[in-house]
């Protein structure tokens, strides 16, 4: 059907207008493209480790690891490679597919992404697919990244152009597309998102989904996550948005970009059952899983598995190939 094929040239008011659906029309249409691309009771599931934390130049007003907020979180320099490979064993053990390594940079020095390029390639001899999330690259430290086998690179949007100077004044919406359009040229997949509650409008989140749905190719991953409230932090003490309209923002993201993993990403952790199952009916695929997130909490690996066996949904089994099986 024409209308589900894969589009690019999304007008912000037709993005709005799916917003605005009565919410079973909109989950139904979400869960009918999701159907189409996908297998509706598979979870694909990534674990994330901080391999730097926090004095983060940059003021990003919801975050943790910013130099300028007191949040009381113990500073981490760039850990070993031993450390990160021994963190990826266990997340691979214990079922996850993805690894995903942050570190609190505004953008990396070289000598610290040749050592971010040691950990991608040991993560990745592990079978496990590999992310990164660095801050700005130039197109050499991208090619860097290449080199070193790197599959995903994430680098959020994270709200509207128009409500982006809100949260962050220490970097532009362009420096971001600027990222982004070197990452998507070398040839890496796309792992990009942004946060829901930190007061912007539903106008905000349709734009942001709009920006995302219109790049020259669908991001490959789309983290939606509910901003985690952290004291010190500027956005602390926010109205928590309503959960339905979490939802929508799930499913409003599923019908714009039909192939692209959708991961319900931070906020589970203030999120019943009830609203999770309902993300994964709106086109939801994928989680952070493991009990952190970078610096925050995630759920516990047991209720996860608790929960996925109630709603009969399993985890996506791994696609890359480990370093035995290429002989
Ligand atoms: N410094 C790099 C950057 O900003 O791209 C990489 C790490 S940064 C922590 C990665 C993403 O985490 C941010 O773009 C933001 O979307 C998300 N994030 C950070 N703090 C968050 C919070 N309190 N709640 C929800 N998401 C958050
Ligand atoms: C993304 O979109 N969310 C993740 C990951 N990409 C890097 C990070 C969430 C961080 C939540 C706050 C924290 O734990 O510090
Ligand atoms: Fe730094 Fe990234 Fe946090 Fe912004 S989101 S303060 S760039 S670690």
């Amino acid at each position: 059907m024409q209308e589900h094929a894969t589009r690019q040239d999304w007008t912000l008011e037709e993005v709005e207008r799916l917003f605005d659906l009565p919410f079973n029309d909109l989950l139904f249409q979400a869960q009918t493209v999701h159907r189409r691309h996908w297998d509706a009771n598979t979870v694909q599931v990534s674990t994330l480790l901080s391999i730097k934390t926090g004095a983060c130049p940059e003021d990003c007003a919801y975050c943790p690891q910013s130099v300028r907020y007191d949040t009381g979180l113990k500073r981490e320099p760039l850990m070993d490679v031993e450390e990160v490979v021994a963190a990826a064993e266990r997340a691979r053990a214990a079922g996850a597919t993805r690894f995903c390594m942050g570190a609190a940079w505004r953008s990396p020095k070289d000598k610290e992404l040749a050592k971010v390029a040691d950990m991608i390639e040991r993560v990745k001899a592990l079978g496990l697919e590999t992310c990164a999330t660095l801050g700005m690259l130039n197109d050499h430290q991208v090619e860097t990244l290449k080199a070193a086998g790197l599959d995903y690179y994430n680098h959020n949007l994270d709200t509207s152009e128009e409500f982006y100077g809100e949260i962050i004044t220490t970097r532009t919406y362009q420096d971001r597309l600027d990222t982004l359009a070197r990452v998507r040229e070398a040839g890496l997949k796309v792992c990009c998102g942004g946060i829901v509650g930190m007061g912007e409008q539903r106008r905000d989140r349709a734009a942001m989904l709009c920006t995302l749905a219109n790049l020259p190719e669908h991001p490959q991953s789309v983290p939606i996550n509910q901003l985690v409230q952290v004291e010190g932090t500027p956005l602390a003490g926010r109205e928590a948005p309503d959960a339905l309209e979490f939802v929508r923002t799930i499913a409003v993201a599923r019908i714009l970009m039909p192939r692209s993993y959708v991961r319900l990403s931070a906020g589970r952790t203030e999120m019943s059952d009830a609203q999770q199952a309902l993300c994964f009916l709106a086109g939801a695929n994928s989680i952070f899983y493991g009990e952190k997130l970078l610096t925050t909490g995630n759920p516990d690996t047991d209720h996860d598995q608790q929960l996925f066996a109630r709603l009969g949904m399993r985890f996506e089994a791994g696609t890359a190939e480990t370093a035995e099986s290429c002989g």
